[in-house]
């Protein structure tokens, strides 16, 4: 029989809702309950009307060769999908709305969602803009309230919804945050695999695409449980010696992989070393000017990388090879250049400047992400109307 290797694990994988058509919805949300799709293009932006209401484009207006991306649920009931043809979805549902897309938006908010799960649960994978698997297996709460927790914090920080789903490993709750779609949570042991997993069609299993679900529907194996009792010997002809043993073991909803977790950053720094030793006196102007260049660089990469630091260092080598370090700690988390210049420099006025320097650097610590500090006084400031 086969068997989990690993002590049991508590493995959530969180996919947002209808992700961007609900963050178009935050800034109109007066088409709320309304088909909406999302794949137009520039000239589709709403227009502001004098009274204050708003123009929408409409499905039937439309031509061009555009595909949509997403569409709201009200959309999907009228048969309107995701990577459907624009022009095909205007003949199901010619008066459902056409926004355009706005990525900046999207990653915005991605930013938002991952940054309020991480303050609950740190150990997350990023599979994309919008879903992530998080390791609950050390948190000590039970799996319902702590699902409820995470998508409450993830909706006060973004005004969206997610689905969620709760399992020993990735391959079964990637099933199941999107077997109670929208708004769901959705929890499974092994024991429910037979009841819960084995009606569902092998399509459900990340990692059967379509030529694989239908050369298993040729051999008669349309659903999972139907996979699950197929006989190895007969899978292996079909598909090779790997791939059968790994069908026969999703089918048993059997996943060891572990989770790819990306760790934060701890500080963001950049240094040089001079081509001549200089000397903070007599080389005065040169020593400044590198100082606020690297300044500059830090500020950048600190924005670049969308983080805000607390603490800002100096690093000096002296033509002796002897180093030393000095830091600050702010009232608030920065990453403007002149912020992050006044910061060092009162760190350069705490180090003996007798000799001569091989070295200058700066450094940023206590990182925080720069979304997160004011995410939602910047939310509240920008709906309905503007989004960053
Ligand atoms: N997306 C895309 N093209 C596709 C599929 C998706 O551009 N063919 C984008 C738009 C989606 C986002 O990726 O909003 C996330 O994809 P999902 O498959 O998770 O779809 P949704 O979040 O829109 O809906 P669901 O509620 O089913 O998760
Ligand atoms: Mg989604």
């Amino acid at each position: 029989m086969l068997r989990s290797m690993n002590p049991q694990r508590r493995i959530a994988h969180l996919d947002m809702d209808a992700f961007y058509a609900s963050v178009e919805l935050l800034r109109y949300p007066d088409l709320r309950g309304q088909p909406v799709v999302i794949g137009g293009r520039r000239d589709q932006q709403p227009e502001l009307l004098a009274d204050g209401s708003r123009r929408y484009s409409r499905l039937r207006d439309y031509v061009g060769r555009g595909v949509i991306t997403t569409s709201t649920y009200e959309a999907r009931a009228l048969g309107v999908h995701s990577a459907m043809g624009v022009m095909k979805a205007a003949k199901l549902a010619p008066d459902a709305i056409l926004l355009p897309v706005d990525f900046d938006a999207y990653r915005h908010y991605s930013r938002l969602f991952k940054a309020a799960v991480r303050s609950i649960a740190p150990r997350i994978e990023d599979r994309g803009i919008d879903e992530i698997y998080i390791d609950l297996s050390d948190i000590d709460e039970e799996s319902l309230p702590l699902a409820q927790r995470i998508k409450r914090a993830v909706f006060e920080a973004t005004g969206l919804n997610c689905s969620i789903g709760i399992t020993p490993n990735k391959l079964l709750s990637k099933i199941c945050s999107d077997l109670d779609k929208p708004n769901g949570i959705t929890l499974l042991e092994m024991a429910d695999i037979p009841a819960r997993i084995w009606p569902l069609n092998v399509r459900k299993i990340n990692g059967i695409g379509p030529k694989a679900t239908e050369k298993l529907a040729a051999m008669g194996l349309n659903t999972i449980g139907e996979l699950a009792q197929a006989s190895l010997a007969n899978l292996q002809k079909v598909f090779g010696s790997n791939y059968a043993q790994w069908l026969h073991q999703v089918a048993h909803g059997i996943d060891e992989r572990a989770l790819s977790i990306a760790s934060e950053p701890v500080s963001i720094s950049r240094e040089t070393t001079f081509e001549r030793d200089l000397h903070a006196r007599h080389d005065r102007a040169k020593l400044s000017e590198i100082f606020t260049w690297l300044c500059g660089r830090v500020a950048e990469d600190l924005r670049r990388k969308r983080y805000k630091a607390r603490t800002i260092g100096i690093k000096l080598r002296y033509e002796d090879f002897r180093s030393v370090t000095r830091d600050l700690t702010l009232p608030l988390a920065v990453d403007e250049a002149g912020a992050i210049r006044r910061a060092a420099g009162e760190c350069l006025k705490r180090v003996s400047l007798d000799k001569r320097l091989r070295l200058l650097g700066v450094r940023a610590s206590g990182l925080t992400p720069s979304d997160e500090s004011g995410a939602l006084a910047e939310r509240q400031a920008q709906l309905p109307l503007d989004l960053p």
